[in-house]
């Protein structure tokens, strides 16, 4: 069976999840902790996840060369590249998601640490408090005091992706590795305090958590 190395919290492997639910794949998942470069190394051969090791033992970094991948290995399962959406759309989504980059991640640090695998473990949140703040160039808390500034520099970029998803159910007419993207790294904003999300995007987390057969959400105690 295929297994999946993850972070509960990480965007990048919600995509994964999300790919392997709509495609109706059973995996084995293993969970990791947030421990730093050579913890990640010792248990996924990788300096970052996910990381998926496929039934033959071969193991394969890069959310989206995995998404990529499992439409080559698993070609009787839905496409979600190639058939799902044109190369067109497909750069256009690289391109809205290279626009909103900067604003999103300064957004979605501070919510992070909501997540199990995070928060409530000292040893994860002091790797990524220096992670997060070195390279964002400010705290954790310093960044959610600004959220709203980070937000307003992308929020027309959100709304235009909320009323493409109006009108198509999908980024396209159907679920696609777009869709994995924008819901895995859009999940972050959801847990933002004050903050209230276009409703069709709202409308959408939930299709495509519902065609993915899952949630991103952080489990509350
Ligand atoms: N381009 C990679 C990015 C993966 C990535 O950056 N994952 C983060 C977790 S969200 C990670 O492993 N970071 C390790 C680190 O920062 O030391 C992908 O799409 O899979």
């Amino acid at each position: 069976m295929l297994t999946l190395i993850h972070f509960d919290f990480c965007p990048f492997c919600q995509r994964v999840r999300l790919a392997l639910g709509y495609k109706g794949i059973v995996f084995n998942e293993q969970p990791a902790r947030f421990y730093g470069p050579e913890y990640f190394q010792s248990i996924s051969g990788f300096g970052r996840l996910p990381v998926v090791e496929y039934p033959d033992g071969s193991r394969q970094g890069e959310s989206l060369e995995i998404i990529a991948e499992l439409d080559r290995r698993f070609p009787e399962t839905p496409p979600l590249c190639r058939g799902a959406i044109s190369d067109s759309e497909w750069e256009g989504v690289q391109a809205w998601r290279a626009r909103i980059s900067d604003m999103l991640f300064r957004l979605i640090a501070p919510t992070l640490p909501q997540y199990a695998s995070l928060g409530p473990d000292p040893r994860a949140m002091t790797y990524y408090r220096n992670r997060m703040e070195s390279w964002l160039g400010d705290t954790l808390e310093g960044l959610q005091k600004r959220r709203k500034e980070w937000y307003a520099g992308m929020e027309v970029d959100l709304q235009d992706v909320a009323a493409r998803v109006a009108v198509h159910g999908f980024y396209t007419p159907m679920f696609s590795v777009a869709d994995t993207l924008i819901t895995g790294d859009l999940t972050g904003l959801r847990l933002l305090e004050d903050i209230q999300l276009p409703p069709e995007l709202t409308t959408y987390f939930a299709r495509v958590e519902a065609a993915a057969q899952t949630t991103l959400l952080p489990t509350r105690g």
